[in-house]
């Protein structure tokens, strides 16, 4: 009999070392299973997950209602391509314009694909509606912010990792400062060639900055007076993260093109979306955009279950009230630490910020610590730590955390 031996978590850190491509820096943990708000190494070592893969996993690791939905229709139909209709896109566009208030959705699959998708769109609707003269339209984004990895999103990123010695770059885009309505104002009165402003409602990668009250209301106001469309990337801030359905719901504003992706699934398989009314998304006819995989029968079924999931454990008034307790605590660590500086946030998407230099490797010690403790976090620009569980934490669970992170920096 031959027994299958398993590879350690060395091992298979060295393979990924020598057969896989350079693009990341993981920290050292090599997970094999997930339930909930759990994760499991190979080693068998059990860690609170809070990371949520980038809040991709929002409604904890191997939801049964999303995994019977996947199997289930896995067993019937996975894809079909779009040269054809299937059987689940229909009531899935129908379920995603009933859920979240628009005429329609275009499917797609990865958060980017969904940035793509809207700049596209945006574009098309420039030239379309607004009558921008051809080739002469303009999008505006915010500094520090973080769309994704193709060339149309690092265009627009000016953080020299993901953008230096990729170039040469897409044209027609503007850079303004986050959280600036003046800057916002100035671009869009200075050019009438500005389609719209994309914009992230809390800057994830940036470190979670949330933005003063009122930004976004304001910024969608401007986007209104101007004619130009507000796009919210809410890849990362969608689906219940930030204590409501989507983070600008916070300030009441109805993004004209809203961008969804991560825990759309669930975390299950790559689903994204992007949605808006008619006036707008009729701009794009058959032929002139879409993917292999977009509105696949298998995304559809997942998307709807991850949805319900939302819904059936009130996953955005979960966030929002664990989120309270959390920032809470991390207020009293900042009292009792030197190390914690401050801790900021909405809902479920937290960070604290390290009372070290940008290059200190504090951030990452800290992370392999609580990795010891048993949590898992990552370090985003050196001295900030982002806290991300997934949203179907208990409260005494969360309060376990808090002291796991607690004991860990205070005897760091
Ligand atoms: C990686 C960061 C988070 C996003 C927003 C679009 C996308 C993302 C607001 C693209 C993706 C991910 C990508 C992931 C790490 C992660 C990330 F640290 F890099 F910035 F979450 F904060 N818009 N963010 O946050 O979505 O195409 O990846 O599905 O490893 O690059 P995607």
């Amino acid at each position: 009999m031959i027994v299958e031996k398993s590879l350690s978590s060395k091992q298979l850190v060295a393979m990924e070392d020598k057969y896989g491509a350079h693009n990341y820096h993981p920290l050292e943990v090599v997970l094999d299973r997930g339930e909930g708000v759990y994760v499991w190494d190979v080693e068998g070592k059990k860690y609170y997950d809070f990371l949520s893969a980038y809040s991709a996993v929002n409604q904890g690791h191997c939801h049964p209602h999303i995994i019977n939905a996947l199997k289930e229709q896995a067993d019937r139909l996975t894809l079909t391509s779009r040269a054809f209709y299937n059987s689940a896109l229909g009531v899935y566009e129908k379920y995603m314009s009933d859920y979240f208030g628009y005429d329609k959705i275009l499917p797609i699959n990865t958060g980017v694909e969904a940035v793509e998708t809207a700049i596209k769109l945006c574009r098309k609707w420039a030239y379309e509606v607004k009558k921008v003269e051809e080739n002469k339209a303009v999008i505006i984004f915010a500094s520090g912010n973080f769309h994704g990895r193709t060339l149309g999103a690092i265009s627009a990123s000016v953080d020299p990792d993901s953008r230096g010695g990729f170039g040469p770059y897409v044209p027609g885009y503007e850079i303004i400062d986050y959280n600036d309505l003046d800057a916002l104002e100035n671009a869009l009165k200075s050019n009438p060639n500005i389609a719209g402003f994309m914009v992230e409602p809390i800057q994830g990668e940036a470190g979670v900055y949330v933005p003063d009250d009122g930004y976004l209301k304001g910024a969608y106001d401007l986007c209104q007076q101007y004619n130009a469309l507000f796009i919210a990337d809410e890849v990362q801030t969608g689906i219940a993260r930030t204590g409501k359905l989507i983070c600008c719901e916070h300030e009441n504003v109805k993004p004209d093109i809203l961008v969804l992706g991560k825990a759309l699934s669930g975390g299950v398989i790559p689903v994204s979306a992007v949605l808006a009314n008619d006036e707008i998304m009729l701009c794009i006819r058959p032929g002139e955009h879409g993917s292999t995989f977009g509105g696949n029968p298998l995304a559809c079924k997942v998307a709807i279950a991850a949805l319900e999931v939302v819904q059936n454990e009130n996953l955005a008034e979960k966030a929002e009230y664990l989120g309270k307790i959390f920032r809470n605590r991390m207020s009293q660590l900042v009292e009792k630490s030197d190390w914690v500086s401050l801790v900021r946030g909405k809902g479920l998407l937290n960070a604290i910020v390290i009372n070290d230099s940008e290059t200190s490797k504090t951030a990452w010690n800290i992370c392999v610590a609580l990795r010891d403790n048993g949590l898992l976090a990552k370090p985003t620009h050196g001295n900030i730590i982002r806290f991300a569980p997934p949203l179907v934490m208990t409260e005494e669970q969360l309060n376990e955390c808090c002291d796991i992170i607690e004991n860990t920096i205070l005897n760091f």
